[in-house]
């Protein structure tokens, strides 16, 4: 499993560019919420270990994973915004719905990050129950806030 092999949780923070006056943008779906407050949490407290302060990590909800494009772009847009991170979950049905939200989500938010010419952070867990999204928000394979957090801290790397 491509995350059993690398699982970003345990990122080697060498080389990690100064953040104490870097501004984060967090976009939150709050579709299967308990799951996504635990990714939101990880990737929080990942910016504050690393240096960031609290006046400058905005976090806005979105209702689901689908509107996480739109509110990553009313974010990115800001000039007060260096880096976004958009975080939700989105579990298999009997229906292909989670194909076409996932496939959206991808590539709106590749678009946003693109068009503003700033990280956007994909932070979109998908998987096929509930039980793998709780794997990954915290559990056996990590919490993917925490990781979408990291991503983003060395993204800044390429942002003056
Ligand atoms: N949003 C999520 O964030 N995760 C999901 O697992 C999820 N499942 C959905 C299943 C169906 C059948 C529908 C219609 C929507 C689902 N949504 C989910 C909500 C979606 O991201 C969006 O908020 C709504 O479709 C409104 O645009």
């Amino acid at each position: 499993m491509a995350s059993a092999l690398k699982n970003l949780s345990s990122y080697n923070s060498d080389n990690l560019p100064d953040i104490s006056g870097k501004k984060f943008g967090l976009v939150v779906a709050e579709w299967n919420k308990e799951i996504t407050d635990t990714l939101c949490k990880g990737a929080y407290d990942t910016l504050l270990q690393h240096g960031a302060k609290p006046e400058n990590i905005y976090r806005n909800t979105v209702p689901g994973s689908f509107e996480l494009t739109l509110g990553a772009q009313f974010l990115a847009q800001s000039n007060e915004i260096d880096v976004v991170i958009a975080l939700g979950v989105v579990i298999k049905g009997e229906t292909k719905h989670d194909d076409y939200i996932c496939h959206a989500v991808a590539q709106g938010l590749t678009q946003v990050g693109l068009k503003f010419n700033k990280p956007v952070i994909f932070g979109l867990v998908t998987t096929n129950d509930e039980q793998q999204a709780w794997d990954r928000a915290g559990g056996k394979h990590g919490n993917k806030g925490v990781e979408a957090a990291a991503t983003a801290i060395q993204m800044l790397n390429w942002v003056n």
